[in-house]
């Protein structure tokens, strides 16, 4: 009974699925997340823990789990990753001096049996700033050419006004279709 239910449900193209958004704490995932449900910005606060919302996008269903990112909160991001589609790392574009923490952090997670079917999303949040890094060069210094055994996509965006987050939204969608 559980099985042909999901199965309808996958029909109409239902299905719940599962995205983590991690990255250091001020990257800007709690203004992503909030970006995507309700398409303004809010004033947001350091996470203490974690936010999650069900967001629908193109008749797909996602439920997203922001995840606090302060030092000590990324000690208990492996308790999110089981069931885990899709991880967002959420990068800021002009922090230089902690690209190679968000770097080692990404590689440390994808190495977890949890998430070894994710696919990975990196947003370069930040672009209005001036100074930022280019998607190009944060992708090159994440090095993520190195990721054999999981599908990637650097996107560029601006959390405040939105820009580019719906086509980072889009890749997912077409990831889910392959
Ligand atoms: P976090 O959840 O990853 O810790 P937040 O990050 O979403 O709380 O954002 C941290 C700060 O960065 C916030 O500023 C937020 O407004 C800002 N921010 C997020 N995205 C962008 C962006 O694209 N451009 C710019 N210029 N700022 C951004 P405050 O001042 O509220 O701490
Ligand atoms: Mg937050």
């Amino acid at each position: 009974m559980g099985f042909l239910f999901s199965k309808l449900l996958s029909l109409f193209g239902d299905k719940e699925h599962k995205i983590i958004i991690v990255g250091l704490d001020n990257a800007g995932k709690t203004t992503i997340l909030y970006q995507f449900l309700m398409n303004e910005v809010v004033h947001t606060s350091p996470t203490i823990g974690s936010n999650v919302e069900e967001i629908m996008w193109k008749k797909n269903k996602f439920l997203m789990w922001d995840i606090g990112g302060q030092e000590t909160l990324r000690a208990a991001w492996h308790t999110y990753y089981i069931n885990t589609d899709f991880l967002i790392l959420v990068v800021d574009s002009t922090d230089r001096e902690r690209l190679p923490l968000s770097k080692e952090e990404l590689h440390k997670m994808l190495a977890d049996e949890d998430l070894k079917k994710a696919g990975v999303l990196i947003f370069a949040n930040k672009q209005d700033l001036e100074g930022c890094m280019s998607a190009a060069e944060i992708s090159q210094q994440l090095n993520l050419t190195s990721l054999k055994d999981h599908s990637f996509h650097i996107q560029a965006c601006c959390a405040l006004t939105g820009e580019g987050l719906y086509q980072g939204l889009e890749w997912i969608t077409k990831q889910l279709k392959k």
